[in-house]
């Protein structure tokens, strides 16, 4: 049979279900990583489940995005999680070590493997021709506890790459150009596949920046084959004896094509707030910048950072503008230290960060009041920055570097072609996993370290037959996990549910949890109301933890986003969808709701019948749930679920 590349690697590791598009599968996960900020509560469930040792092939637990350590919250999470990933068989990435999807591409990517991270650019590898997709904390601890990883079977999209980048244009222009094409919202449970001889031109780090900003699309994981290029990189890593190769037969059958003419293709950036705003640099020309913030998963590879290096050589940065850079990982920042492109970041005037997440999630450096702040990342939603109001734009290294010497922006294709900097990437990384630390040898003589941030996971009651509540918020389109539960200055309370529900909608409505609490008191349930593609953006678990901790029982949205739908049912709130859209505007804030028998519903696959006592209407709201998603529903949360299930 003739397969795509991502259904070879589904079929290899297919554990229950059929390959047709839309059904559910389960399988086998190979590896698995965490961070920090999703960690600590994947570990606690983990520590729930009662397992002794993690039973995948590789499971990693990196330390990148809460590294400021402002006050003792983010030192304790780090120590606990180091003594958990000792005693439970894990491998521990320490603070400074980098950020894990650069590091895991660097040290443990794999070709034809399956890769499940609690972060939402875990698809990262995917530029290493692996299956690489982003979960909620909570499927990862199943998975590292030997448990299948269930998906919806996802429909494939090829995308044939030909031709060859002009100089100035780069990977990230390539996906800012597929997310202009293909949008932000309407991808759920797909797959972009990238080949053509077009990759010829693309190393693995560039590859990676476009499966990595494949995740603002929603797509379920991006993959490129495993050739050639892929040796070289992993070659380079010391690492050849992981390579294999993998690719789709030639007449393999896709559910769409896109043709990309790689030679077309021209300098982008994201425009504010949103990383599907795409519009040509020329079009932005001559818009001052305050800030220039070069980092990232997406774009903090030797490459990158020796281009800008380049850029930046004997000049000085422009006065109006702070200049940072976050190098991705430390094999990056100690070789860019060794071959002295560092000092010539350093001369010209950039701030330099230590190997994390950062800026990226608001931690630190947050812009000037209205500033127009450029980075490389991959998300410019509202507020992410830390500065409400100020305009993010999502660029290459390139562009990002020209920009913090002209103070504006600068179509670079209107420079001299010849002054593109002309870089050589050396044919060894310098490889020293000092800081990647082994599990213990004796497990039963580590003690787990808890401080007093980390609390206990919470639980929930099962789904009772019927719910009676009050809609206390009411949203438009496109709300995104940092519209839910923010992130920046917040992040230190992901180990304390209790703190940190009291910033559930913060931006939106402060008074959401307090307002949630008290009809909680009065033993109703909360809903939310929403437009369409709900819960965009990070994987955090903690947008449905909080929720569910301030009583939240069902989302009433158009649409929903995969993997925060997916945290939705495995914390036991209902995701529900209108059958007719236009119902969204017969629901108000503030209006009183009752659902009557949800379960024989479910069972019965029948619509659930809301009814808006306060209209005197009744609403018919539609779900895509799995028989599985059902129990754990029903359950009360995949916690609960998964205990049933061992007893
Ligand atoms: C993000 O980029 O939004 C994050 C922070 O990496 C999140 C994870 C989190 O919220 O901890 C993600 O992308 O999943
Ligand atoms: Fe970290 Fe930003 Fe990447 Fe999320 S998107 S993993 S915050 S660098």
């Amino acid at each position: 049979m003739a397969d795509t590349l991502t259904y070879k690697i589904l079929r290899k590791h297919l554990v229950s279900g059929e390959l047709v598009a839309g059904g559910e599968i389960g399988i086998k996960i190979d590896q698995t990583l965490t961070q920090d900020a999703t960690g600590t509560m994947a570990y606690l469930q983990l520590e729930a489940m009662g397992i002794k040792k993690v039973k995948t092939e590789l499971s990693v637990s990196y330390v990148d995005h809460n590294t400021l350590q402002e006050g003792f919250e983010n030192a304790d999470d780090h120590r606990y999680l180091q003594s958990v990933a000792a005693k439970y068989g894990i491998l521990f990435s320490r603070p400074g070590n980098g950020i894990c999807h650069q590091v895991h591409l660097e040290r443990f990517a794999k070709p034809g493997k399956t890769l499940l991270g609690s972060d939402s650019h875990t698809p990262t590898c995917g530029g290493m021709g692996m299956l690489a997709m982003g979960a909620g904390g909570l499927d990862v601890a199943v998975a590292m506890g030997g448990g299948p990883f269930y998906l919806l079977t996802p429909r494939v999209i090829k995308v044939e790459l030909f031709g060859k980048l002009c100089n100035w244009v780069t990977a990230k222009d390539v996906i800012l150009y597929v997310l202009s094409l293909v949008s932000t919202k309407g991808n759920v449970n797909k797959v972009l596949e990238y080949c053509g001889e077009g990759l010829k031109g693309l190393s693995v780090p560039e590859r990676a920046t476009i499966a990595n900003m494949g995740a603002e699309t929603g797509v379920t994981a991006s993959i490129f084959p495993s050739d050639e290029i892929t040796w070289q990189f992993l070659s380079a890593q010391s690492r050849s004896q992981d390579w294999a190769e993998f690719k789709a037969d030639s007449d393999a059958k896709y559910d769409e094509e896109i043709m990309l003419n790689l030679s077309k293709i021209v300098p982008m950036a994201a425009a504010p707030h949103s990383p599907g705003n795409v519009v040509t640099v020329k079009e932005i020309a001559g818009l001052k910048v305050n800030q220039v913030a070069i980092g990232s998963c997406t774009n903090s590879s030797l490459r990158d950072l020796m281009v800008v290096g380049k850029i930046l050589a004997d000049k000085k940065v422009h006065p109006d503008v702070s200049l940072i850079v976050a190098p991705g990982s430390r094999q990056v920042f100690s070789m860019i230290a060794k071959n002295g492109v560092l000092a010539e970041m350093i001369d010209a005037g950039a701030r330099i960060m230590e190997s994390s997440c950062g800026f990226c999630i608001g931690n630190g450096q947050s812009p000037v009041t209205g500033a127009v702040s450029v980075r490389t990342g991959n998300r410019n939603f509202e507020g992410r920055s830390g500065t409400a109001g100020a305009k993010v734009y999502l660029v290459s290294p390139e562009t990002a570097a020209l920009c913090a010497l002209r103070g504006e922006f600068i179509d670079p294709l209107a420079l001299d072609e010849n002054d593109y900097p002309q870089i050589t990437l050396p044919e060894r990384f310098d490889i020293d996993d000092g800081m990647i630390l082994k599990p213990a040898a004796d497990p039963h003589a580590v003690d787990i370290m808890r401080g007093p941030n980390i609390g206990e996971p919470p639980s929930n009651e099962p789904l009772p037959p019927e719910v009676k509540g009050v809609v206390l918020i009411k949203l438009a389109d496109k709300i995104t996990t940092d519209h839910i539960m923010p992130a920046g200055h917040r992040l230190k309370y992901r180990s304390n549910i209790k703190k940190y529900s009291e910033f559930v909608f913060e931006g939106i409505d402060p008074d959401f949890a307090r307002n949630a609490l008290a009809i909680r008191e009065q033993k109703k349930a909360v809903f939310i109301l929403a437009g369409a593609s709900y819960g965009q953006g990070s994987s955090r678990e903690h947008a449905a933890i909080c929720p569910m901790y301030l009583g939240v029982k069902a989302v009433l949205a158009k649409s929903f986003e995969r993997i925060h739908s997916a945290n939705l049912v495995n914390f036991g709130i209902l995701p529900l969808v209108f059958v007719n859209e236009a119902d969204y505007e017969r629901i108000d804030k503030g209006d009183e709701i009752e659902m009557s028998g949800i379960l024989e519903r479910l069972e019965r696959n029948e619509h659930v019948v809301i009814f808006n006592k306060t209209r005197n209407i009744k609403i018919n709201m539609a779900y895509f749930l799995t028989d599985r998603q059902k129990k754990i529903l029903k359950a009360g949360g995949l916690l609960n679920y998964t205990k049933q299930q061992s007893a």
